[in-house]
């Protein structure tokens, strides 16, 4: 049997099901939802470039339509009148396109400017340090330092100082705006309100290597007395543990763990996440698993497994002190 052109037409319809259905408008990283005043103005942008664009195929393809009727090819038909070196229309068509530009453009660069421009006073600053393959978020103005999940209040301008010490990254939360490059030996900023608290996903944008994938990011616009709470929590030293996890406070001082992991009052590297709060995170890995004693224990003993090429060496921990160490990682609240 031939296929038949009825045929062809539905199955050229069941992939449009089968991929238009992966689509939605509210997904978690969706850059059509604004929850800043920077997403907005972006947001606003792309609306307009859509309604000219819009626009011009709405009348591309009506004259092309006319065309079609008014023309169409007959055996022995004359040619239609042929039109060369017409001004007006010459004018016409080298105008109008200027001027389709022009309303693109004014806007456009208006919000560029908006979005590089200085922070308001008062902005909380937020140092982002974009790490292989994760993210280090700095707070200067209240002595925090704490990675992969970035806590922001909602209604406060903050300014992020995007650095980058190894290879160039690019932060993007789409819903709160950016995308920025973060590049080595050069300091980028977004300055930006988050508006309405809630939890937004986003992840490095610009390609940086094996894990570049499993590179994601958290923002968590908190209430402000939220923010307030959060703060003082993670500026509390943490708490002594007992029991197993005081067995593995014993393993993580006794290891290589403190070359690179810094946990306020017990160990000062600098090469991986601050640990001092790690159990106040509901991710490990910079978004790659859900923080559970299971996971943390699986990671510890082989880390490359979960996250291909990571930096962090795989030690040779057995089950029991790897297990002792989560638990102690767990209880950092
Ligand atoms: C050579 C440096 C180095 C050593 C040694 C090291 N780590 Fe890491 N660690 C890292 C780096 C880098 C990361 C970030 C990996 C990533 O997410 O890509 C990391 C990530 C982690 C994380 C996940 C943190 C987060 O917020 O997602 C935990 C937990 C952790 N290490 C615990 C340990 C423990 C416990 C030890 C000792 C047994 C240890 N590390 C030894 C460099 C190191
Ligand atoms: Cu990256």
């Amino acid at each position: 049997m031939t296929p038949s052109p009825r045929h062809g037409l539905r199955v050229t319809l069941a992939g449009f099901a089968v991929v238009l259905g992966g689509c939605a408008w509210d997904t978690p990283q969706s850059s059509l939802v604004a929850r800043s005043d920077v997403a907005q103005a972006i947001l606003d942008i792309y609306g307009l470039i859509t309604w000219v664009t819009i626009g011009i195929a709405l009348v591309v393809f009506s004259v092309l339509a006319w065309v079609l009727v008014r023309y169409p090819d007959r055996p022995g038909a004359p040619l239609p009148r042929q039109t060369r070196g017409h001004s007006l229309l010459e004018i016409g068509w080298t105008i109008a396109p200027g001027l389709v530009l022009l309303v693109i453009a004014i806007p456009t660069i208006q919000v560029i400017f908006r979005t590089q421009g200085e922070a308001p006073r008062g902005a909380l600053e937020v140092v982002v340090r974009g790490w292989q393959w994760w993210w280090e978020f700095r707070y200067p103005s209240l002595g925090l330092v704490t990675a992969n999940e970035l806590h922001l209040p909602a209604g406060r301008p903050v300014v992020l100082r995007l650095e980058g010490p190894d290879v160039i990254h690019s932060f993007w939360v789409p819903q709160l705006g950016g995308k920025r490059d973060v590049v080595p030996g050069r300091i980028n900023h977004i300055a930006l309100t988050p508006d309405a608290p809630g939890e937004y996903l986003g992840q490095c944008a610009e390609f940086c290597g094996a894990s570049h994938a499993n590179m994601r990011v958290r923002v968590f616009v908190d209430t402000p007395p939220a923010f307030e709470r959060w703060v003082a929590a993670q500026k509390a030293p943490p708490a002594e543990p007992t029991g197993a996890a005081a067995d593995g406070k014993a393993v993580f001082t006794r290891s290589a763990c403190v070359g690179c992991h810094t946990i306020r009052g017990v160990s000062a590297g600098t090469l991986g996440p601050d640990l001092t709060h790690f159990g106040s995170r509901q991710t490990l890995g910079a978004g790659l698993l859900p923080a559970t004693v299971e996971n943390i224990t699986a990671w510890l003993r082989h880390p490359a497994a979960l996250k291909p090429g990571v930096k962090m060496p795989d030690l040779g921990l057995g089950e029991p002190d790897a297990r002792a160490l989560a638990t102690y990682l767990a209880s950092l609240k």
